[in-house]
């Protein structure tokens, strides 16, 4: 297993999001307006909250770069909330209690298990972290293991593919164009993104929420990362809980996923065929690019599906457990659709698991023992049988 590991903290009206990062090799260049462009990129898309108008999400790099370089120390990332400052009495880390209490709790919230599980009266004690703000942190994170990927040669890209129903034509999108920025919901069929955005319209004027689905796809990314001698190896598994470890989503899919229980193996599985110089290659990845839990050499293809946020602003039934009664669920403000800052997340989220992968398999203190023997492996398989 690689030493790399990661660690965030902070509450969404706390004075900041941090995040430790452990194993990152020396000698790597740090481009901090990257990292800060996915942060702006994790905050646009339409049917976002008012909290995002408050803030301009930067990174601090607080540890572990000098002179813009890491040096294989733990790297330490702070996200500032600007927030904080309207939050400061009722946030307050010593001082008194102060503001009313959230006690009708969500339903699809952490809200109520929360409190019972951690023996709290207040669910914003739980709500705090549940909080998809917390998400800034990741993708902070992600940015630098993009950082990293792009060093050897890897890019981690997303779109959105469907939002409350409406889904993309596949024939319609230019897949060259995905990672371009170039859509406000981070989805390049233009004419689905229309539909999309009055679909979100008509959820903002009823007070509801919509969920949606994104795909999230790595390139040049080498054979074989991730490995099928053990459960707890095999890439397909740690993409899997990575995706369903992100606030609201609900499901995964690699490849073909659930078509896979639908069509026969003659149209699932990819053929193989070899080039005049011996090399495999094949016509279709519906595999997605894993096979037998490690890469096989294709692009990485990885969808999840966001639940609609349960902060509604036309609440549903629940309970108050202050009062003991039934009630309308509270209302705090949120956004009517955050797919596309889920796929940004999604995005932070692939590339810490194939940085993670990329460590495993070539190790290294410093970047250019880790690229020696990554080409050395690169030319080995990727030469033709
Ligand atoms: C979010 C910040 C939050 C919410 C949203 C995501 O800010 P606030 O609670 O101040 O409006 O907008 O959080 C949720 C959807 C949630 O369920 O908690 C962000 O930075 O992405």
């Amino acid at each position: 297993m690689s030493n790399f590991r990661f660690l965030t903290s902070g509450e969404s009206h706390g004075q900041c999001l941090t995040a430790i990062v452990e194993g990152i090799p020396a000698g790597l260049k740090i481009d901090i307006e990257a990292i800060n462009r996915d942060l702006a990129r994790r905050q646009q898309g339409y049917g976002r909250g008012g909290r995002m108008k408050i803030e301009t999400d930067k990174a601090d790099v607080v540890s572990g770069v000098r002179f813009g370089e890491t040096m294989g120390d733990p790297v330490t990332l702070r996200v500032v909330n600007r927030d904080w400052q309207n939050w400061t009495d009722r946030m307050s880390v010593f001082g008194p209690e102060f503001g009313d209490k959230v006690t009708a709790v969500r339903p699809g919230h952490a809200d109520l298990t929360g409190v019972l599980k951690y023996n709290r009266n207040d669910a914003r004690d739980i709500l705090e972290r549940a909080s998809a703000r917390e998400t800034a942190a990741r993708v902070a994170v992600g940015g630098l293991c993009k950082e990293f990927l792009k060093a050897c040669g890897i890019e981690v890209v997303s779109h959105v593919t469907k939002i409350g129903g409406i889904a993309v034509d596949e024939a319609n999108i230019d897949r060259s164009k995905i990672g371009s920025g170039d859509s406000e919901l981070n989805c390049y069929d233009p004419e689905a993104e229309e539909k999309m955005k009055e679909k979100i319209q008509e959820a903002m004027k009823a007070g509801d929420t919509l969920g949606g689905v994104f795909e999230v796809i790595v390139r040049g990314a080498p054979l074989g990362l991730g490995s099928h001698i053990q459960w707890d190896k095999r890439l397909d598994g740690k993409l899997a809980w990575a995706m369903m470890a992100i606030q609201a989503i609900k499901g995964v899919e690699i490849g073909a996923g659930f078509q896979c229980g639908e069509l026969p193996g003659s149209q699932i599985h990819d053929e193989m065929f070899l080039d005049k110089n011996n090399k495999v290659y094949r016509k279709t990845n519906r595999a997605g690019g894993l096979e037998g839990g490690m890469t096989n050499g294709e692009e990485v293809c990885i969808k999840a599906c966001m639940k609609p946020i349960p902060t509604l602003m036309q609440p549903l039934n629940s309970v108050d457990i202050g009062s003991k009664t039934e009630v309308s669920a509270c209302k705090e403000r949120s956004d009517c659709c955050a797919v596309s800052a889920a796929s940004v997340v999604g995005e932070a989220m692939v590339a810490i698991v194939i940085t993670e992968a990329v460590l495993d398999k070539f190790g290294g203190d410093a970047m250019v023992d880790l690229l020696n023997s990554m080409n050395n492996y690169k030319n080995r398989v990727q030469g033709g049988l």
